[in-house]
């Protein structure tokens, strides 16, 4: 049995999830998921990682199905539940899921899609069948598809397996002491590493209790703080920006009461995007908490952090997790001296098995002795890894969402109105990054119209917040499009 189902045994009574204002044991998790598993299984014994896709709010019958996928035999597949049709018809094909699993409220933009390629679908209040014998899931089998951009155009799959899930909880789990004392809350999407892994499936392998909200208010999320319960939180640098920005308008006496309570959080930790320090500093006065800051990536789990116990260095990531083994490299894949930028590279049990269906890609990710090329730019300063920047102008993080400028670019050419365009990321204070498109237009561009048709392409957090259309893009003497000019056009007009 996969530990972290183990472990769930054990705490049986204990409170592992809140959502939707009801509280769920463990053995109620358990037994929900194992129905899950059953009717998942119609009667066929193992779904032999058969994909199942699932729309599903954060919440109790998120991890149930989650967990039942698993206990099935099957792989996960989670879909962002502010996707558009065209970006979930992307997830269903790549993936080629034969099942959906979905709640009411995901059900009529499925329909159509699962329809036309005739799937399964099926709702979260229909897992009617009687629990079933399990099959015995191997460690080493596929566990989990999630979808990330990357430097080419459409997002692509990366399969963990059971065995990458497993170290990537347990390495954290040790790091940062969790315990089945704590209480979480969750405000991240479930369709990413950082709510998945760090903050729901750790909570889960150490028996404490996982709260859910739909989504992230900073009001709500305050108001939950003050019931008293939540110990740890976790989040990424644009949420406690504006949790900041939050607190700094409320009155005097509020503001004393939310610091009293934030001051006894165990611990709260920030990652995904680089926090700025100006954030870290103001969220210390606020809330008494120093930030710890951690770097990972969807193919990798976390692979660097600052210490639970120890400096946590402003503008640093920190040292190696156990297990995780890291170096920085030159371009010729030397390891660079003390002090020296390099790429970060990684291996560990904690590193993804492939992309799905795409070898070359994941032959091109590692190096010929199986380090892991992150494409991110680091040096070793005084002990501690600073991260610098990216190998690549095209991957931008907005909102700690990894975007790719060449997916945004290839929708946007299909635009009647757009013959050439070129995305770039700005530095934000609030959002990290600010997605950018400057266009040629082919015809009269209706900025209201683009607004609106994107929405059906993309989802919100990958959309461009401001365009210029432009007689030509910057380029070179090649003729190569100069994402650094077009970059500063944007960064000039701010
Ligand atoms: C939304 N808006 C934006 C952006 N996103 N504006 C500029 N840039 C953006 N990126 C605008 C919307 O259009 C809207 O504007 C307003 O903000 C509110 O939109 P909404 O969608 O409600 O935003 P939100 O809920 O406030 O979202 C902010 C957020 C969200 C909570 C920070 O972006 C988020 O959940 N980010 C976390 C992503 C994450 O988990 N990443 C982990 C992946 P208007 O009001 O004008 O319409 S990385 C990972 O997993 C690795 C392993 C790691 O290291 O962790
Ligand atoms: P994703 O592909 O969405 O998993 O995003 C992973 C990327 O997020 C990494 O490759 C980094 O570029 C970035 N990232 C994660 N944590 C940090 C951090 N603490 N500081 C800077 N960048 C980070």
């Amino acid at each position: 049995m996969l530990q972290l189902l183990e472990n769930a045994q054990k705490f049986g009574n204990g409170t592992a999830i809140i959502s939707n204002s009801k509280s769920y044991r463990y053995s109620e998790l358990l037994d929900v998921s194992h129905r899950v598993a059953a009717t998942l299984m119609n009667n066929k014994g193992d779904l032999n990682e058969t994909r199942v896709a699932f729309m599903v709010n954060p919440g109790f019958d998120y991890v149930a199905t989650q967990w039942g996928i698993w206990q099935a035999g099957g792989i996960a597949v989670p879909i962002c539940i502010s996707y558009p049709a065209e970006s979930i018809e992307h997830v269903l094909d790549d993936a080629n899921c034969s099942v959906v699993v979905t709640a009411g409220e995901y059900f009529d933009i499925l329909k159509p899609l699962v329809n036309q390629r005739e799937l399964r679908i099926i709702k979260t209040n229909e897992f009617y069948a009687d629990k079933d014998g399990l099959p015995e899931i191997e460690i080493d089998r596929r566990a989990m598809i999630l979808y990330t951009s990357g430097t080419t155009g459409k997002p692509k799959g990366v399969v963990t397996t059971h065995q990458n899930i497993e170290s990537q909880i347990k390495t954290l789990v040790r790091a940062w002491n969790w315990s089945s004392d704590d209480h979480i809350l969750n405000v991240l999407p479930l369709h990413h590493v950082h709510g998945i892994i760090n903050v729901v499936s750790c909570a889960l392998w150490s028996g404490a209790t996982c709260q859910f909200i739909n989504g992230f208010k900073a009001e709500k999320v305050f108001e939950i703080f003050l019931k008293g319960n939540i110990n740890v939180f976790m989040a990424v640098p644009t949420i406690y920006y504006k949790l900041i920005a939050y607190w700094e308008q409320l009155g005097l006496d509020e503001q004393k009461e939310l610091t009293n309570r934030l001051t006894q959080f165990r611990l709260m930790i920030s990652g995904s995007a680089a926090l700025p320090v100006s954030v870290m500093d103001k969220w210390k006065t606020i809330s008494n908490q120093t930030l710890l800051e951690r770097y990972g990536m969807t193919e990798i789990g976390m692979a660097i952090s600052n210490p639970y116990d120890g400096e946590r260095r402003p503008g640093h990531i920190g040292q190696p997790l156990p297990g995780v083994q890291v170096r920085l490299v030159d371009d010729s894949g030397n390891r660079v001296p003390n002090g020296e930028s390099g790429e970060i590279q990684v291996k560990g049990s904690n590193v993804f098995l492939e992309y799905w269906k795409r070898p070359e890609a994941t032959k091109e990710s590692f190096t010929t002795d199986g380090w892991f090329k992150t494409g991110d730019v680091a040096r070793m300063d005084n002990g501690s890894y600073k991260i610098l920047g990216r190998t690549s102008v095209d991957i931008i993080k907005s909102g700690g969402y990894k975007l790719s400028a060449l997916e945004i670019e290839e929708v946007l050419r299909t635009h009647p109105s757009i013959k050439d365009c070129g995305v770039v990321g700005i530095p934000h204070e609030e959002w990290g990054e600010l997605v950018c498109a400057g266009l040629v237009a082919s015809g009269k561009i209706d900025m209201d119209e683009l607004s609106e048709w994107i929405k059906l392409k993309l989802p919100s957090y990958k959309t461009p917040r401001e365009y210029k259309v432009l007689d030509d893009l910057p380029r070179n003497v090649m003729g190569k499009v100069t994402k650094k000019e077009l970059q500063q056009l944007f960064i000039e007009a701010s």
